[in-house]
């Protein structure tokens, strides 16, 4: 099975030039100008438009049981949307529950993404610790490819890590190459300012913000990077959506520290006065944690990203129906944390992003697709247009315009975070594996044509950290 992608401009993080690329079994096979089609070959016109590594979203949650319910988006349904917005792989969440083997819920996981259209990998949450945890840790990135480990600081009483299970689960993934990653807000803070607003009559979904102040996430988020930092592993933060947090990374950054930042696109683009909507379905529709944040916030992050101190965007897809929602009428602690995403991702990101001058193509490039897959260590299989790789491609077209909606979304979920906005610049064809799986407007999928993507341990980077590795031993302070 072959395909032409013929007249484009390739864009990747590096450069942008005039090629046409083949993509033969799965994989681009040739980058040039003036490539012929042999008989029978699929052609695919890009003519004025630009051919890009399919994006990388590393942060979604497709059909995750939480807070009582399970997320309306699952496997299927959920990269198919994302193949429509240009996404062509995602890096999902093993959660366990407390207590529950880590291999026992990796298999569940690895069960419910045999749907999967499109490929995907699984960062590993560490949500309790004895030694059957560090035993399977070790086997999850020997055996199974997992070479990153997931530590949500919030959600006390449910899966959150507390600072003995942080400071074991980091050394383990110092000791395996791997990186942990965290969802950084104090949960402590977070339950009892919850208990406080409910004892004040404060139930409704104006409460969520005031119950996660941007401070709560800087402490979590400087806390993160200090264990870090003392144990001497890189940290990988989630969902960046406070200056406060942002700071953090951006000190650690600038002393030298290994430090990684991820962005949500909604987190750039939609701000906390959702929340103050009298209706309680739309700001209900919009509790995710951490929450949207006030305006200064979102220039912030905006800068974080243009300035390198944030490196890649996600969407933290994890949906719930208005239905589900409704569980927290009456106590909005009660109502499931997420929203969606994965479709409008790229989209929004080039509108806001790139037609704005705040990120060039390359930039883009970087930031939705390349950054994640080298710090993932996907790269170059994923996240680059070169002889080899994958062939996951978007053929993107900087003219083509969309209003974003519910009532038009492949998403499976009643309403869409960035409902109503208009962009300009959009992807025209998805390439998967090879196969033009998005074509203006209609979607050509295969139910379990998705893969999963093995990540072997040790990204480049700890390459460094090895060298400190042979002197040192973790908790060696260095004088
Ligand atoms: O916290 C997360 O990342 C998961 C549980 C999705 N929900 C959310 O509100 N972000
Ligand atoms: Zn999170
Ligand atoms: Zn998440």
């Amino acid at each position: 099975m072959s395909v032409l992608i013929k007249g484009g401009t390739v864009v990747t993080a590096e450069q942008s030039f005039r090629a046409d690329v083949l993509c033969t079994d799965g994989k681009i096979t040739q980058v040039g100008p003036d490539l012929d089609a042999a008989d029978g070959i699929e052609v695919v016109d890009a003519g004025g438009q630009y051919v890009m590594p399919g994006g990388i979203d590393p942060h979604t949650h497709m059909q995750l049981p939480f807070m009582g319910t399970v997320a309306s988006e699952d496997f299927y349904t959920g990269t198919a949307a994302g193949l429509a917005g240009g996404t062509t792989c995602i890096i999902d969440f093993v959660i366990p529950a407390p207590q529950q083997s880590l291999m026992e819920a990796y298999n569940q996981w690895r069960e419910w993404s045999e749907k999967a259209v499109a490929d995907y990998a699984f960062h590993v949450a560490v949500t309790w610790w004895d030694e059957s945890v560090h035993h399977d840790m070790g086997r999850l990135v020997e055996e199974f490819g997992v070479n990153s480990f997931k530590h949500f600081m919030a959600y006390k009483g449910a899966i959150m890590a507390d600072d003995e299970i942080l400071v074991n689960s980091f050394t383990r993934a110092w000791e395996l190459g791997a990186l942990p990653t965290v969802h950084a807000e104090n949960g402590e803070l977070v339950w009892q300012l919850q208990r406080k607003l409910l004892d004040m009559g404060i139930t409704g979904p104006e409460g969520h913000p005031q119950s996660r102040p941007p401070e709560v996430e800087g402490e979590a988020a400087n806390r993160a990077i200090r264990i870090a930092q003392v144990l001497k592993t890189p940290v990988y933060l989630v969902h960046v959506s406070a200056k406060e947090a942002l700071e953090a990374v951006i000190r650690a950054r600038n002393e030298g520290q290994r430090v990684f930042g991820e962005v949500l696109a909604g987190h750039l683009m939609v701000n906390d006065s959702v929340y103050l909507d009298k209706s309680f379905e739309k700001a209900a529709a919009h509790v995710m944690s951490p929450p949207f944040r006030p305006k200064d916030h979102q220039r912030e992050l905006w800068r974080g990203l243009q300035s390198g101190n944030l490196q890649t965007t996600a969407t933290d897809h994890c949906c719930f129906c208005a239905d589900q929602k409704a569980a927290g009428r009456d106590d909005f602690s009660k109502i499931p944390n997420g929203t969606g995403g994965v479709e409008n991702r790229m989209e929004v990101l080039w509108d806001a992003g790139v037609n704005t001058g705040k990120l060039t193509m390359n930039e883009f490039v970087r930031v939705t697709s390349t950054n994640a897959a080298q710090i993932f260590n996907m790269y170059p299989r994923k996240g680059s247009v070169l002889a080899g790789a994958d062939a996951d491609l978007v053929v993107w077209d900087p003219e083509g315009t969309k209003t974003i909606s519910a009532k038009t979304h492949f998403q499976n979920v009643d309403y869409n975070i960035f409902e109503g906005m208009t962009v300009k610049g959009k992807a025209s064809h998805t390439i998967s594996q090879g196969n033009v799986v998005y074509k203006d407007g209609e979607l050509n999928v295969e139910r379990g044509a998705g893969r999963y993507i093995h990540r072997p341990p040790f990204a480049p980077y700890f390459d460094a950290i090895g060298k400190v590795r042979e002197r040192t031993k973790p908790f060696s302070v260095d004088r």
